[in-house]
């Protein structure tokens, strides 16, 4: 699949929409989700252009993987999660439901998550 410019964060990364940023450095973007799952609910994105874990694992260098995973830790640490727990999740795909095709990471937080993964 190949990535499209306009899908919403790239936009973002662009400058083009607004968010509500937590974190930025030379690898990631971290921003609040619009519709949060949980009180502690971060998307992390890297700078560079991958539709999904997929395409990142294969196409990334090893220093972009290494500054993006970096940033996903430090995203949680900031956000006071690392104490009482997080939970990290990447859709990929269809039977993931993934709904943006722009790589990135949820980070959950700030109550007990629950079971691993919805029964369907
Ligand atoms: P996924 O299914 O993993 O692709 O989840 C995409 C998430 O992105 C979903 O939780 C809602 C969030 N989202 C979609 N559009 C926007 C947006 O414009 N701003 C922000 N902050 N989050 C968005």
């Amino acid at each position: 699949m190949a990535y499209d410019e306009n899908n919403i964060f790239a936009k973002i990364l662009r400058g083009e929409l607004p968010c509500d940023k937590v974190f930025e450095d030379d690898w990631a973007l971290a921003f609040t989700d619009i519709q949060p799952q949980a009180p502690i609910h971060i998307l992390v994105i890297p700078k560079g252009a991958y539709v999904s874990m997929d395409d990142f694992s294969v196409n990334a260098s090893a220093d972009e993987i290494a500054g993006f995973f970096r940033a996903v830790g430090t995203v949680a640490r900031d956000a006071g999660a690392t104490q009482d727990g997080y939970r990290m999740l990447a859709n990929h795909g269809r039977d993931a439901r993934q709904e943006v095709p722009h790589f990135h990471v949820h980070v959950f937080g700030g109550r007990d998550l629950g079971g691993m993964v919805k029964r369907a």
